[in-house]
């Protein structure tokens, strides 16, 4: 009987263990979030950061929503017959350490459908999850040319 109990406090140990909690808002390194304006007449935009990863573990990343959009994709840019071609993921993953570049011409977060005046200055909240959990990051609205 004593030892079917240190065999669970083992079990759960490990399960603890696995699933260690990394704390995203100090752990997760957002670097210049930010959305293009979308253009007028546009209705879709791109928006980039650079992620680092500070937790122990591979992050594995959806972005789920954006305030004031009414859709959003995750982008990789790819080759496809010599011509660069944009293609949804359902997701990113960043190793431990790591550092993902979301920029123009790579990988990517799109935006459709603006709901209301997304407006230069202004910052859009965006829902990602990291391997399931739950973090919100303000990303800054830019003009899409750089004056
Ligand atoms: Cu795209």
């Amino acid at each position: 009987m004593k030892r079917k109990i240190l065999l669970m406090a083992a079990i759960a140990a490990f399960a603890a263990a696995a699933s260690a909690d990394c704390d995203l808002k100090t752990k997760v390194e957002f670097t210049e979030p930010r959305i293009f304006a979308p253009l007028k007449g546009s209705n879709a935009t791109g928006g980039f950061a650079k992620i680092k990863n500070n937790c122990a573990e591979e992050l594995e990343f959806v972005f789920k929503s954006a305030d004031g959009f009414k859709a959003v994709e995750s982008h990789a840019t790819v080759e496809e017959n010599g011509r660069m071609a944009m293609k949804k993921t359902d997701s990113f993953k960043i190793k431990s350490g790591e550092t993902l570049e979301l920029v123009p011409g790579g990988k990517h977060l799109m935006f459709f459908d603006p709901q209301t005046e997304i407006k230069e200055g202004s910052e859009v909240k965006l829902k990602f999850t990291f391997n399931k959990k739950e973090l919100t990051v303000p990303f800054k609205v830019i003009p899409r040319v750089k004056k």
